[in-house]
């Protein structure tokens, strides 16, 4: 582990949070190789009620292991619900960087130690797909249109020059998310992620792209469903909107 990470981990707590649906065969995997990446991290995993019975392997695991902590939730109500559960119990306890992180094997844990280095000159750190050394790894070439598009549409049309904006592999201070308006956040898919970095961005906080090599699951089933696609395109659309009337409102003030 790199000596500054070190550092960061001693003064700053590592909470990773990994949201599971049915990741039974995943979750043991990710875990293993978050703690040979990271292993001062915890590790918090929300589960929402999984049928594959992924919360009660989380349980047995977090009895043998007190860097792992395990949030449970009646139902299915998706990713952005679940992170915002994980980052309020983050809060309400010492941990300086709150993580997100996909249980499936697609963010590779071995790609932390990196981003938290970048995180000490900026607020919010995305590992990105779409910046110089990025990669993705086994996606259908329909994944790569629908993830490329919903990046270009959302740069248009909100004009924030984030090349991953729908990425899902973050690291946040924790001081961004203690001011984020969680209780506002009403972002259910990849939206969600769309949704919290244009507050963070509104807020003024910085945001860097550090490159990862992004590997599509090989075991279980993607969420990803066209009702996900849907919100997102309308919500950016709305958003997307509103901004561009701020903008001309402050051009004719001026
Ligand atoms: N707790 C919770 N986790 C979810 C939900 N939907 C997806 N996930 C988790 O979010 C992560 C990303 O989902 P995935 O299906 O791999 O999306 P994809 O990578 O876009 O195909 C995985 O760890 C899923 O188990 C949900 O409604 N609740
Ligand atoms: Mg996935």
């Amino acid at each position: 582990m790199p000596q500054g990470t070190q550092r960061r981990d001693q003064v700053n707590p590592v909470l990773v949070i990994i949201p599971t649906y049915n990741e039974r065969e995943n979750l043991a995997p990710i875990l293993r190789r978050l703690h040979a990446a990271l292993p001062e991290a915890h590790a918090l995993v929300v589960d929402d009620g999984s049928p594959d019975g992924t919360g009660d392997l989380a349980d047995e695991l977090a009895a043998d292991d007190e860097r792992l902590h395990v949030l449970h939730r009646a139902e299915k109500a998706g990713l952005g619900a679940a992170y915002v559960a994980g980052f309020r119990w983050g809060l309400a306890r010492d941990y300086g960087v709150l993580v997100e992180m996909d249980a499936d094997g697609s963010h590779p844990p071995e790609d932390l130690p990196r981003m938290l280095e970048a995180l000490t000159d900026s607020d919010l750190v995305i590992g990105s797909r779409y910046v110089p050394g990025g990669s993705i790894v086994n996606w259908p070439l329909r994944r790569h249109v629908l993830s490329r598009g919903a990046n270009i549409y959302s740069m248009l049309t909100l004009g924030v020059w984030v090349r991953d904006i729908t990425a899902g592999y973050r690291a946040y201070r924790r001081e961004v998310l203690q001011k984020l308006p969680l209780d506002e956040i009403a972002s259910h898919g990849y939206c969600f992620q769309i949704d919290l970095t244009l507050r963070t961005v509104d807020c003024g906080f910085t945001v860097a792209e550090v490159p990862i090599t992004f590997t599509e699951r090989e075991i279980g089933e993607s969420k990803m469903s066209g009702s996900i696609i849907r919100e997102a395109f309308f919500r950016v659309a709305r958003w997307g909107l509103h901004r561009r009337a701020r903008q001309l409102r402050a051009l004719r003030r001026r």
